[in-house]
């Protein structure tokens, strides 16, 4: 396996990074989570754009353009030659000294791996899954907003914890104020009298490239889409339930709280958006050739 490590491409043994990188000591960096289907790296621009901005938010400058860092991807993934995979992109602060000042860091750190991904399993999509509310709640957008994909996941993992505790996969997380904000690695999306409805970014979501391809697909299809605010009392009186998130894709869920959502069992929007978003992520996207790079 070859890694993308600051300019260079370099087998896995070798690819290493400093324990004073501030990635490491403070979690102080950003990073994406892309899909490759059959050769076609899904949405590479909304990750690459969602990286740069959540690189500006936390006012770390990365020392690529966009296009550089766009064929920084395809070149990791074609010397892999890997058609179906998952790309981890992660810019951390770079090096430094022991203190968390960023301006000790001379020079950011760029990393992407090309990596095999672990699914869920098929009964999840057959018959879907419940979730749990956590009690830990989503960090406010005024300490650190939601939509910056940052490399410290502390609360969501905290609520990770939770929802494995209950014997359930994920979690939903609320805000500060009791509203549902998202899950703890995907978003959540309902059906209620046939508008598909999903919480506000500003409820404290992060913005998923997968939710927004189902916004694009449900509009295309003229349904009414709502990023709104909601309550538990909305997903429990909900008539469909689904979780969306680049690994997940849609996963359909029938039980949050131990209150049966709809009829139980996965609902039909759910399910045809997930048909649609199937045919969408093997026909959309950045095409890798993989002929350009030697493989390693
Ligand atoms: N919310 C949060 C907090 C996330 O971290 C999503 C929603 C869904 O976004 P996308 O763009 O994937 O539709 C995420 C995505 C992983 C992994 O290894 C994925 C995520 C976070 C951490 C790990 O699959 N997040």
């Amino acid at each position: 396996m070859l890694i993308y490590l600051d300019g260079k491409l370099v087998p896995k043994e070798e690819a290493k990074i400093s324990v004073f990188d501030h990635g490491f000591l403070y979690g102080d960096g950003c990073f994406e989570g892309i899909r490759v289907y059959d050769g076609n790296i899904f949405r590479l621009e909304e990750h690459i754009d969602r990286l740069y901005e959540s690189a500006k938010t936390l006012a770390l400058d990365i020392p690529l353009s966009h296009a550089e860092m766009t064929q920084a991807v395809l070149d990791t993934v074609a010397a892999n030659q890997k058609r179906d995979v998952y790309v981890r992109l992660v810019v951390s602060r770079g090096f430094g000294d022991l203190g968390i000042d960023p301006d000790k860091c001379p020079k950011p750190t760029v990393v992407v791996i090309a990596d095999d991904i672990s699914l869920y399993p098929q009964k999840f999509y057959d018959e879907g899954i419940a979730l749990v509310t956590a009690s830990v709640r989503r960090i406010p957008m005024q300490c650190l907003d939601p939509r910056i994909k940052s490399l410290n996941y502390l609360n969501n993992i905290l609520a990770k914890i939770e929802a494995k505790k209950a014997g359930c996969v994920e979690a939903i997380m609320l805000n500060i104020r009791g509203r549902v904000a998202e899950c703890t690695a995907d978003n959540l999306f309902i059906m209620k009298n046939g508008e598909l409805k999903t919480p506000d970014l500003l409820e404290g979501a992060l913005g998923g490239i997968t939710r927004s391809a189902v916004i694009d697909i449900a509009e295309q299809k003229g349904m009414i889409v709502d990023e709104t605010r909601m309550g538990l009392h909305d997903i429990y009186n909900a008539d469909e339930c689904f979780l969306t998130g680049t690994g997940a894709e849609i996963v359909p869920v029938v039980n949050v709280d131990q209150r049966i959502i709809g009829d139980g069992k996965p609902g039909p929007v759910t399910m045809e958006l997930l048909d649609a978003y199937r045919t969408l992520r093997t026909t959309e996207g950045a095409k890798v050739q993989y002929d350009a790079v030697e493989a390693g």
